[in-house]
């Protein structure tokens, strides 16, 4: 029999069971932030996110466990597909699970070979070449070498030249990773294919993801063109909807295949798989730059064209990039959290992050990436046709753009003398002024003595006054595109 002591300890326990289950729900994170940001509408992200269904990647908590995600969203309805090859995979893929991945709720790693990473499984993208494509063609060496290899891939890659190599492998992958994608995963509405090198900001692409209609025909990317057909540039990430998903792959079984001796004779893989998705679903790319972009901080051209702009993609970031920038991640979302009315990141943070604590007048042996316009002395030496077409006729010149060859200080005050659309940042070297209409932080460059030492410089006070007129973005300008 219970007595009524007994009972009354059941009931205590039971209670406290309930608050220590409610709590725990509340401080473990996600689900339980209260986030504007990530309402849907409709087709977004829906309701607390549900138990991983599918076989999860690796062997992370999932990210609705994990103390480190609070903060961040999680759909259940966006994949990351990220590419990469064997010869690159160890030194990307790592700093990719331990930062921008780690909060991703599911996600797919497309190589040239099969492998595992820290538990993670790595697929082969090229596991279904057609023989015909594969015979004879030296395009597959590097593919035979890593198979065939007994150590380490760096170790027997040293009889090659696997940056080459990996080049002309990689136009075969991408329509077989999206055949692979859409057989292990038919259930997703977005998928977004990414490099290694590509950094995602995940809660910028779920908001806007959460905005659009995935059962429209949609793909979206930084257009580039290769003899006049436009397609999405793969560095910088593009995103298939499932519509398109299912009428390129759903609705045609062994597309990936027809593709490859396509791919054999074509420069790039992002090309072919554009090329497929206009002849069997009949989609083409929507521009959506500078949301999704393909420059990384220390190359974003900062200006009116790239300002209240949030940001998707970047580019080429190396392990150190991508971990640095994945902290300034962090630090901002938790403040726009704190401050009760989140907002996305837009460009503009990244300038005032990056390249404004930086802003100097002069910064020896650095490239600022100026090449707007050109000032040389035409007599001095013959010019490449690159910097005559960037020219200014010479009477059009005020008096210190007549001189503006001579020095780097000349250089410098002839930019200040002309309006900011004309001119906010210069670099000098070797006889040519460059000045540039936005400003970009740059990089070092290798030290070299007099007139050929290169100097950049910024027009700190015309960058100072129109960064300080334009420090609140009114109006978040999302790309142009109808859901
Ligand atoms: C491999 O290619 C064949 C022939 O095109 C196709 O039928 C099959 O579905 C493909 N397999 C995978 C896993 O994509
Ligand atoms: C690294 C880089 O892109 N450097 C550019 C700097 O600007 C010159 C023109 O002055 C370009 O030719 C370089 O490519």
């Amino acid at each position: 029999m219970f007595t009524r002591k007994s009972i009354t300890i059941a009931l205590c326990a039971t209670i406290s069971l309930l608050l220590l289950l409610a709590t725990s729900r509340r401080l473990g994170g996600w689900a339980a932030v209260d986030d504007p940001l990530y309402q849907s509408d409709g087709h977004g992200p829906h309701g607390p996110p549900p138990p991983p269904e599918h076989n999860a990647p690796g062997p992370r908590p999932h990210p609705s466990k994990n103390p480190e995600c609070a903060g961040y969203p999680i759909p259940d309805n966006i994949l990351v597909v990220m590419k990469t090859g064997a010869s690159e995979s160890f030194n990307r893929v790592p700093t990719q699970l331990l930062t921008v991945l780690k909060c991703v709720p599911d996600f797919l790693i497309f190589s040239d070979m099969e492998q595992k990473i820290g538990g993670y499984q790595v697929y082969d993208s090229l596991s279904n070449v057609s023989a015909e494509a594969m015979e004879g063609n030296s395009d597959f060496d590097l593919y035979r070498r890593q198979k065939a290899c007994p150590v380490d891939v760096e170790g027997c890659n040293k009889q090659g030249n696997p940056a080459t190599e990996g080049w002309n492998l990689d136009k075969y992958k991408n329509v077989h990773m999206a055949e692979q994608t859409y057989k292990l995963r038919p259930d997703y509405d977005w998928y977004v294919f990414v490099d290694a090198d590509t950094y995602v900001l995940w809660p910028n692409l779920v908001q806007w993801l959460g905005k659009l209609n995935p059962n429209k025909k949609h793909y979206l990317g930084s257009v580039t063109l290769i003899q006049g057909f436009s397609f999405g540039h793969g560095g910088s990430g593009y995103i298939v909807s499932k519509a398109s998903m299912k009428a390129l792959v759903g609705e045609n079984p062994g597309v990936g295949q027809r593709y490859d001796l396509r791919a054999k004779r074509e420069c790039c893989g992002d090309y072919v798989f554009a090329l497929a998705l206009k002849d069997n679903a009949d989609v083409s790319v929507e521009q959506m730059w500078p949301t999704i972009n393909g420059e990384k901080p220390a190359t974003l051209p900062f200006g009116p064209w790239h300002w209240c702009h949030p940001i998707v993609t970047m580019h080429h970031m190396n392990s150190e990039e991508i971990n640095t920038f994945w902290e300034f991640e962090r630090r901002f979302r938790k403040e726009q959290l704190a401050s009760g009315n989140p907002r996305p990141l837009l460009i503009k943070d990244i300038y005032h992050e990056y390249l404004e604590p930086k802003l100097k007048r002069e910064q020896l042996d650095w490239d600022n990436k100026s090449d707007d316009r050109f000032y040389v002395d035409l007599a001095a030496k013959k010019w490449d046709d690159g910097t005559l077409h960037r020219m200014k006729k010479s009477e059009e010149y005020n008096e210190l753009e007549k001189v503006a060859h001579r020095s780097a200080s000349d250089c410098e005050a002839a930019c200040k003398s002309l309006p900011p659309d004309d001119c906010v940042q210069y670099k000098y070297e070797d006889g040519k002024c460059a000045m540039h209409k936005s400003f970009i932080l740059g990089k070092p460059v290798p030290k070299k003595e007099g007139a050929q030492q290169t100097i950049s410089g910024w027009d700190v006070e015309k960058i100072k006054e129109w960064t300080e007129k334009e420090k609140v973005c009114n109006k978040i300008q999302w790309p142009n595109l109808e859901s």
